[in-house]
């Protein structure tokens, strides 16, 4: 935490600069004629505020890592952080002479070809920190980004020289603090005491329906002193100087995370509609502008309209502000790799998104063994050999470690007091832990974190958001089936594989055994930007003996020929993935008994497998084989698409029940028997 600033006086520049942001806000929703106009037109202060005097942010170099975050929970107000970023000249990248945010794209909001999407989104503009949009999801991952900050301020730096001391903002609405995510993140970053995080909340009385009593009437200050947050108050959003006092307070704070509770009036300025809900989502129409505009004392005629003086007062302030940390940075870099050159060396491989040198060849071979591992087992051993090759690979579970086994034994746990943990305890909060981790993989970590399979649905509203943002974050999911057994239908996952493979941008493993589990961590580590799901078994699995079957390193490739079938071309072909692989096997060995030459086909990643090209997809799925069967402990939805017309699947078609899972397997049908049955009866 930096020292506090001494407030500059506001002057008619900075007033300016506030009403430019509003009427940018105003114009674009009109010309898109849809958007959300009034939360712009009312945070403009507390984010000029921020931006003029706090933020340690160089626009010539948006990607320099240790600036301070800015995070638009209410993507919805998008207009505002589009504004802000063309009004400080925020480049596109370090050395470009582009900016981030073209005037031309505010003129285009909402449309194809602007990067001015609806919703902010990081994948559009790198300078956006996180994509934000479903309320309450800027709130988690601002936890996640507190976090890593913390973790590498404790592990870049020597004494007198530390490369990360950043602080994390949001700006949220009465809608991300309704939000559950919001309120598990909120939770744990009061444990954690996360000093560099605040979160600016605008209490404007409003949302989509009407004024917040309808719907919520608690005490928000109370509920975040009850989490170990520190309060401050904001009576006016136009007071600038009360902001500037907030966030003073928030600088000086060590121990809790601030939430500064900001009144404001939506669509502030606007004749009619200012303090109404019809400020919030709809563009306000000619008159109410123009009404505003008036009441701004600016030209009521005209749009887009941006004083020379404006980019020129945020140069002068968060520009010159930001250069000059930038370069203090640089010569702390330099110091820090005066004395620890291997430290610098690792950050610039962390910065760029890469490995360290031969961290694939700390990944495990698992010798052959007919007893074999649970996935979750065999997972949780290649978790800690890479966390030895990689320091920044690091994660946790929602409370189930002992059962997700992710624990790094040696690794110490992440705590307000231990900064340097890697073992990160998230508690029972998936849907927070899910936010959070997607924070620390946008602050250049590669996470994971871990639950059961069957709370997927608890956490997917992130992992979806891992997906659209092309975030490296490693989901660890285990007892993905009817074979956890007793603890019954409450907790074994059927729909859940469907829903995952749905999502796109994501990978989906579900590997047959220990080995094909190492293959799943290789292929996923390669991709910095590529998020997957590891859908691993309670139960074990017998580690396959490669000698007679397919190599593991066909999980690279989503699908592979594991045993061809003997004695000539197959006539039909096993799929199966994860535990009912083994049952696919045996029913192969009885169809051969029976003459029926089968081939087993081992596919833990479909959407990998898709990736192939069409010469590779026929060596596996030949089109000639027509009668196939796949069998998965669970919901057959979507394998239409690789069993063809008149392939069979052997599955689940409801929800599972409570028994040991050999007999859950019999009671359901998903047995040898029945594989090798459907496969006869497409042959006769
Ligand atoms: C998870 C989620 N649910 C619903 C929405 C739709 N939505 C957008 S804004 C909003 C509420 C608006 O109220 P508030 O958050 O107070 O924002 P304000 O209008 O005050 O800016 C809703 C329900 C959403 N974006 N995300
Ligand atoms: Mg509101």
């Amino acid at each position: 935490m930096a020292t506090p600033t001494r407030p500059l006086p506001f002057d008619a520049t900075d007033r300016l600069a506030i009403d430019t942001i509003r009427t940018l806000a105003m114009d674009a929703v009109e010309a898109a004629k849809s958007g959300h106009p009034g939360t712009p037109m009312a945070l403009a202060p507390v984010a000029y505020t921020l931006w003029r005097d706090f933020l340690r942010y160089d626009p010539h170099d948006p990607a320099w890592p240790d600036r301070d975050r800015f995070v638009l929970s209410c993507g919805h107000a998008s207009m505002l952080i589009y504004a802000l970023l063309h009004l400080a000249g925020v480049r596109r990248s370090a050395g470009s002479a582009e900016p981030a945010v073209s005037l031309e794209a505010i003129r285009g909001f909402r449309q194809l070809d602007s990067v001015c999407a609806g919703h902010p989104e990081h994948h559009l503009i790198a300078a956006i920190e996180t994509t934000t949009g479903p309320l309450g999801q800027g709130c988690g991952n601002s936890v996640g980004m507190a976090i890593a900050a913390r973790w590498l301020g404790s592990r870049y730096g020597v004494p007198g020289a530390r490369l990360f001391d950043h602080d994390t903002y949001v700006l949220c609405s009465d809608g991300d603090l309704m939000e559950g995510v919001a309120a598990e993140a909120a939770s744990l970053a009061g444990h954690l005491g996360l000093a560099n995080l605040c979160w600016i909340y605008d209490d404007n009385s409003i949302t989509i329906e009407g004024e917040t009593h309808l719907a919520y009437t608690e005490d928000v200050a109370g509920r975040f002193a009850a989490l170990g947050w520190r309060i401050e108050r904001v009576a006016d959003a136009n007071d600038t100087a009360a902001i500037h006092r907030a966030l003073t307070a928030f600088r000086s704070e060590t121990k809790r995370p601030t939430l500064v509770i900001v009144k404001s009036v939506i669509g502030y300025g606007a004749p009619k509609k200012a303090g109404s809900h019809e400020a919030h989502g709809a563009p306000l129409g000619a008159d109410e502008i123009r009404g505003a505009k008036a009441a701004y004392g600016w030209p009521v005629d005209g749009t887009f309209h941006v004083p020379a003086e404006v980019p020129e007062r945020f140069a002068a302030t968060l520009g010159s502000r930001g250069a000059a940390a930038r370069v203090a940075w640089n010569t702390a870099r330099d110091q820090v790799r005066s004395h620890a050159p291997h430290l610098v060396a690792e950050l610039d491989t962390l910065l760029a998104g890469k490995l360290p040198a031969g961290w694939e060849a700390a990944i495990p071979v698992f010798p052959a063994d007919p007893k074999g591992l649970a996935s979750r087992v065999s997972s949780g051993k290649v978790i800690q050999a890479l966390s030895g090759a990689i320091p920044w690979f690091l994660g946790g579970s929602a409370d189930l470690a002992p059962s997700t086994m992710t624990l790094v034994p040696g690794a110490g746990d992440f705590s307000a007091e231990d900064p340097t943990g890697r073992n990160f305890h998230f508690g029972i909060r998936e849907h927070g832990m899910a936010a959070a981790v997607n924070g620390m993989a946008l602050s250049g970590l590669r996470p994971y974190c871990a639950t059961f399979f069957v709370f997927f649905d608890y956490l997917k509203p992130a992992l979806r958001l891992s997906a659209l943002g092309g975030l490296g974050v490693i989901y660890v999911l285990t007892h993905d089936s009817i074979g956890l057994g007793e603890d019954g239908p409450t907790h074994q996952p059927i729909e859940q594989l469907a829903s995952a493979r749905a999502v796109p941008g994501i990978s989906v493993f579900r590997p047959a055994d220990a080995n094909e589990v190492a293959e799943a961590y290789r292929v996923i580590l390669r991709d910095p930007h590529r998020p997957a799901v590891l859908v691993l078994s309670r139960q074990n699995l017998p580690t396959l003996d490669r000698t007679g079957f397919g190599p593991a390193t066909g999980t690279a490739r989503g699908a592979y020929v594991l045993r061809e079938a003997t004695g000539g071309k197959p006539q039909c072909i096993l799929i199966g993935t994860g535990s009912e692989v083994g049952i696919c096997l045996e029913a192969a060995t009885m169809l051969e008994r029976d003459g029926i030459r089968a081939r087993v086909v081992s596919m833990p990643c479909w959407d990998l497998f898709e990736a192939q090209d069409e010469a590779y997809r026929e060596t596996v799925l030949p089109e000639a084989v027509g009668a196939r069967v796949a069998c998965e402990a669970a919901a057959g939805f979507g394998w239409e698409k690789w069993l063809g017309r008149h392939g069979r699947f052997v599955g689940m078609n409801g929800f599972g029940a409570s028994a040991p899972a050999p007999k859950l397997y019999s009671h359901f049908g998903i047995t040898a028997a029945a594989v090798a049955d459907a496969a006869r009866a497409q042959l006769t």
